[in-house]
């Protein structure tokens, strides 16, 4: 009989428990059932007064049954509580309001001052090759007609990893590889890092650099101008005037320095030019027989022209950078600019 009433009042609550609209209603139950003058404490005070033989079955079953509100009761409680922080959540979010911007990354200035070189070059019918930073002496010196006691060779300029092993101190060795692979015609640019003993206010460990080479019959001295003033009229402006200077590079014969009208001053004279209204930016030269020679080349048949610049150099010229260092500091104030 008490055991039928209980598991009466145990399926009554459970089903009222779960029908509890809110906290309220649940803390309402709560005292309906379980609290001091509750329906489930009145029966559990009423079992004194069953013969003792039925009070053992009987108790156990009524804290069963309590047990098993107090479970629900707090069962309920949470469902609740996690379906208002739903509810809140969903208010909460404003879907009419703008996304967060991921931040974008941009290309360094060296980057993007290479790439478009190598557009320039494409466009003129050029290939970009890249290769190795680690060279051997042979491709960095020896075949470049750089011979031993050349005072290139010192080791104030150049980074050995060992006797025969160095970071490449320009991206010509790239140029060897590639004469000892095909044979002529060849036109081929090699931007890249390369690395010299150097640093001061004007000088870098390291630093990048293009170099291009053009290999056929009949190349001349006057094929290397047009295909210069093309470049400094791409890359610069058409209105900048060019001036070759008679130089020396071991790799190269005869040799020049490239100057252009200084892009800052026009021409006039300021801080930037020395007051010379020039700027010193390109060497160049034709191939020397030698360096020809060395990749199988006949000189009697083939001719050919090559030259080098200094990115950085070019980079600051475009964009009036005039502190080296920022390029190699990364500080995104800087690098934004761009
Ligand atoms: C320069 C200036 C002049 C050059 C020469 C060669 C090669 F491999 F054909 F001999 N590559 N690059 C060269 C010539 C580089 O840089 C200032």
């Amino acid at each position: 009989m008490i055991l039928a009433e209980l598991k009466k009042l145990e399926q009554e609550a459970i089903a009222q428990i779960a029908q509890a609209a809110d906290d309220a209603a649940l803390e309402r139950l709560r005292v309906q059932y379980l609290g001091r003058k509750g329906a489930l404490t009145g029966i559990l005070r009423s079992l004194r007064e069953l013969p003792p033989e039925m009070r053992p079955q009987a108790g156990q079953e009524g804290n069963r049954v309590k047990q098993t509100l107090e479970q629900a009761l707090s069962q309920a409680q949470e469902s609740l509580q996690a379906a208002a922080r739903d509810r809140q959540r969903r208010v909460g979010l404003d879907v009419t309001l703008p996304g967060r911007r991921p931040p974008l990354g941009r290309m360094h200035p060296i980057t993007r001052i290479t790439r478009e070189i190598c557009d320039i070059f494409i466009r003129l019918g050029f290939e970009v090759v890249e290769g190795p930073e680690v060279e051997t002496d042979y491709y960095n010196f020896e075949a470049l007609n750089i011979p031993k006691d050349h005072p290139a060779r010192d080791m104030q300029d150049t980074f050995y990893i060992s006797e025969n092993v160095v970071l490449r101190t320009h991206t010509s060795p790239m140029q060897i590889r590639v004469m000892e692979q095909q044979p002529p015609p060849v036109r081929v640019i090699a931007p890249g890092k390369t690395y010299r003993r150097d640093s001061d206010l004007t000088h870098t460990p390291m630093f990048h650099q293009v170099e291009a080479l053009l290999v056929d019959k009949h190349v001349t001295f006057a094929d290397l101008k047009g295909v210069l003033t093309v470049f400094v009229h791409e890359i610069f402006d058409p209105s900048v005037g060019l001036r070759f200077r008679p130089s020396y590079f071991p790799f190269t014969e005869p040799s020049a320095e490239v100057d252009i009208a200084c892009v800052i001053c026009g021409g006039v004279g300021c801080r930037v030019c020395k007051e010379t209204g020039w700027l010193e930016v390109i060497g160049a030269g034709m191939v020397h027989p030698e360096v020809f020679r060395f990749v199988g080349y006949d000189p009697e048949v083939y001719s050919g022209f090559a030259f080098g610049l200094g990115i950085e150099r070019i980079a600051m010229l475009k964009y009036g950078i005039d502190d080296l260092r920022l390029f190699f500091e990364n500080d995104l104030r800087f690098l934004r600019q761009f």
